[in-house]
């Protein structure tokens, strides 16, 4: 990471989020693309004490009776802001992170075969590669909390990149360890009792590593998921606005396992809504005449 910061040449904000002090900008590295997200951290709760006599560099501070205002630079002890490289990137990761509008798709049984099913057999198979590294064991080793190598129920649970670290915002993902379950609209009865394995496994493993019952967690599935291998997510509910909440995205794994009992097909024959992003190639393949 640190030599992709080092050569790092900007050429352009991909995106700039004011509300959530996230940008991802675009640049080269050799020719390649690169692209590097910065997001301001929230303070460490061991810093907020000295917040006051670490501020300097005071500009535009103004006062009006009992009220002070103005910028300034606070020297922070703990590092505060996330980095996230990704090189080289591609036209798909440009497109992910571009500033876009987006778009609800009601996709239905036929449009999923005709257009999705396509596209994601279209996908080369070295865009999940990252996965494959966590399931062997080659990467992130160090950061798995459960892995159970079980062909049909097995998964590993390890912390998503996305995570801060702070348990009020818990957010770890469940990644299978087969490979044949490309999303929710794959899923049946068969595969019952890998996603009870996942919930199950996930409520104790929460309780027992950070003391949280599991009506404090979250489990979700994505419908689109960014990539086609059965995964799940668990965050933290005091994580309200986690990234991929929002209904149009994120499915309940307790209501998928509840529709499954109910109907073994029924994520073959309902129409899945989902939100995309204008420039993604889904979008432009289900829009394109
Ligand atoms: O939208 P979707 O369900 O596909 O979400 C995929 C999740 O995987 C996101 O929450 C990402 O932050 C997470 N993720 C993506 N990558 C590339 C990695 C990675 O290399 N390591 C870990 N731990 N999580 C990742």
């Amino acid at each position: 990471m640190e030599k992709v910061l080092d050569q790092f040449q900007f050429e352009r904000v991909l995106s700039h989020d004011p509300r959530s002090k996230l940008v991802h900008i675009l640049g080269r590295i050799n020719g390649e693309h690169a692209i590097v997200s910065f997001e301001k951290a929230r303070y460490a709760d061991t810093d907020i004490p000295e917040l006051a006599s670490r501020t300097c560099q005071l500009v535009d501070s103004n006062h009006n009776n009992i009220y002070g205002w103005g910028m300034g630079t606070v020297k922070l002890a703990t590092a505060d802001t996330n980095i996230k490289t990704i090189y080289p990137a591609t036209e798909l990761h440009i497109r992910k992170y571009e500033h876009q509008q987006r778009h609800m798709i009601i996709e239905t049984p036929d449009m999923y075969k005709q257009i999705t099913l396509p596209y994601i057999q279209s996908l080369p198979a070295e865009r999940i590669q990252w996965v494959f590294n966590i399931l062997e064991g080659k990467s992130e080793a160090d950061r798995v909390l459960y892995r159970s190598n079980d062909r049909e129920t097995g998964f590993v649970v390890l912390p998503d990149m996305k995570w801060d670290g702070t348990q009020e915002s818990l957010y770890c993902v469940a990644i299978a360890m087969r490979s044949d379950i490309l999303s929710l609209r794959s899923l049946n009865r068969s595969h019952l009792p890998l996603l009870k394995n996942i919930r199950d496994t996930a409520y104790q493993l929460v309780k027992d590593k950070y003391g949280m019952d599991k009506d404090l967690l979250r489990l979700f599935i994505h419908y689109q998921p960014s990539y086609y291998h059965f995964h799940v997510h668990l965050t933290a509910m005091s994580f309200a606005d986690a990234p991929g909440v929002v209904a149009g995205q994120a499915h309940l794994l307790d209501t998928v396992i509840d529709n499954i009992e109910l109907y073994d097909d029924y994520y073959q024959r309902a129409k899945l809504p989902f939100t995309i992003g204008e420039r993604h190639p889904l979008y432009l393949a289900h829009t394109s005449p």
